[in-house]
């Protein structure tokens, strides 16, 4: 087999051979670029809030990996637990004492929790709380928001988000109908969309399914009372209420929404943060409603690497210094001054834009606002986006690349850092507004 050297090599030559042994050249859509007609950037290594590419260049990253690295890239407690777990055994497919450290961390953090399951990846997580849910109220029907999304289970590529609306890909075909028609869909923050849907539907719901603070169609913040209603709504027709927290779990709060908002899920699924950059997600809640679960119930869900030590080893360093130094208040703060930032440098220069900052999650729409929904959402100027999307990446800083998605903050980025983001930004915008289709001399192609 041709490995070919590592390094150095041109990124142009990582991307043929990618896209000629994978799929688009990725592991994931949302990687690719398309949207912002890039392409991909190839990784090479991390460092606080730093990502850099094959050819060594550093960029200052609001992705973190898509949520999880909370404290930046390659930090120092969570590699060194890692590291010493790899020494211990790389997987056991046995039952370990990190998962019960980890699980009861779970327990005594996000609210409402007393048992945990842990899982590999946040589709793992929200697919098997819909199963339960399922099995609990022995109905059918789900319940979900237009531009939320839930992982790639069949279930839930019903109008999702994410890269799901980054490639205008409403479904999925591979879906069987049978399966989608048990989804049921509503524009996210509209309680009389959902009173209409538990009119008809009610009796046959076993759940609801929400992202608190939509994540996946740029950050949407729930309006007041509209979770409030999801649960009373739920309470009524005796459907549960899951939360999908896989982005919002120790971001928006250190409890997540639940403990943000006040209102009690009856189903958790985490992810991201949980796990620290490994792969590791998990449902959460009530021993009644858990205890379903397979050996002690007869819900079956299971995976070899579950629980994976080296997973449970960084999940528990993250969490372990997210308690010793609470963080949350600094990186909200920061956020908001990002946010802030950026929306005035826009405004300056007449591009309409509105944006939030919630706990260490941010999100920018280059649109009037105010943004409730993915229709909303979608009205977001996509072109100037994508403009000003390079122009900011070919000065070192890494935005997600799409309209669609959130951005994060770690504990790494400094004030100095977010500073220079806001310098970059103001050219970028200054940039993209050059490159306007109709600011081009006359006769440029
Ligand atoms: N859930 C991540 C944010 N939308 C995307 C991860 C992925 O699809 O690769």
């Amino acid at each position: 087999m041709n490995r070919g050297p590592r390094r150095p090599s041109a990124a142009s030559d990582w991307i043929r051979r990618a896209r000629d042994v994978m799929p688009g050249g990725v592991s994931s859509p949302v990687r690719a670029f398309g949207a912002v007609g890039m392409e991909p950037l190839f990784a090479a290594s991390g460092k606080g809030a730093r990502i850099f590419d094959e050819a060594g260049r550093g960029y200052l990253d609001y992705v973190l990996s898509w949520g999880p690295l909370i404290l930046g890239h390659a930090a120092p407690p969570v590699v060194e637990a890692v590291t010493r777990a790899a020494r211990e055994g790389m997987s056991f497919g046995a039952c370990q004492a990190r998962e019960v450290e980890l699980a009861e961390r779970v327990a005594a953090w996000v609210p409402g929790v007393e048992m945990v399951r842990f899982v590999n990846s946040g589709t793992e997580a929200t697919m098997s709380a819909v199963r339960l849910a399922r099995a609990a109220t022995g109905r059918d029907l789900i319940l979900k928001f237009a531009g939320c999304y839930h992982g790639h289970a069949d279930a839930f590529l019903v109008v999702a988000g994410s890269g799901v609306a980054t490639l205008s890909l409403p479904d999925s075909p591979g879906v069987p109908a049978a399966t989608s028609g048990l989804t049921l869909t509503a524009p996210y923050n509209d309680l009389e969309a959902v009173a209409a849907v538990f009119a008809e539907h009610g009796a046959r719901l076993a759940a609801v399914i929400v992202e608190p603070v939509a994540g996946n169609a740029g950050l949407i913040p729930p309006r007041e009372g509209f979770l409030e209603g999801l649960r009373d709504a739920c309470d009524r027709a005796g459907a549960l209420l899951i939360f999908d927290e896989v982005m919002t779990g120790f971001r928006v709060a250190r409890g997540g929404a639940q403990e943000r908002y006040g209102v009690a899920a009856d189903l958790v699924a985490l992810g991201k943060v949980l796990g620290a950059g490994m792969p590791v997600a998990a449902y959460a809640g009530p021993r009644e409603l858990m205890r379903r679960m397979a050996p002690e119930g007869d819900v079956y869900q299971a995976g070899t690497l579950s629980g994976n030590p080296l997973g449970m080893a960084a999940g528990i360093a993250q969490l372990d210094e997210l308690e010793r130094t609470d963080p949350f208040d600094g990186l909200e703060r920061r956020a908001a001054t990002l946010v802030d930032g950026i929306v005035a440098a826009a405004s300056a220069r007449g591009i309409p834009a509105c944006g939030t900052a919630l706990g260490s999650m941010w999100g920018v729409f280059l649109s009037d606002g105010p943004v409730f929904d993915f229709d909303d959402a979608r009205r977001a100027d996509t072109d100037l986006f994508a403009r000003y999307y390079r122009a900011c990446f070919e000065r070192g800083v890494f935005f997600a690349p799409s309209a669609f998605e959130a951005g994060f903050l770690s504990t790494a980025h400094t004030d100095a850092d977010v500073a220079e983001t806001l310098g970059v930004v103001g050219e970028a915008l200054d940039a993209a507004l050059e490159a306007a289709p109709d600011a081009a001399p006359e006769g440029a192609g």
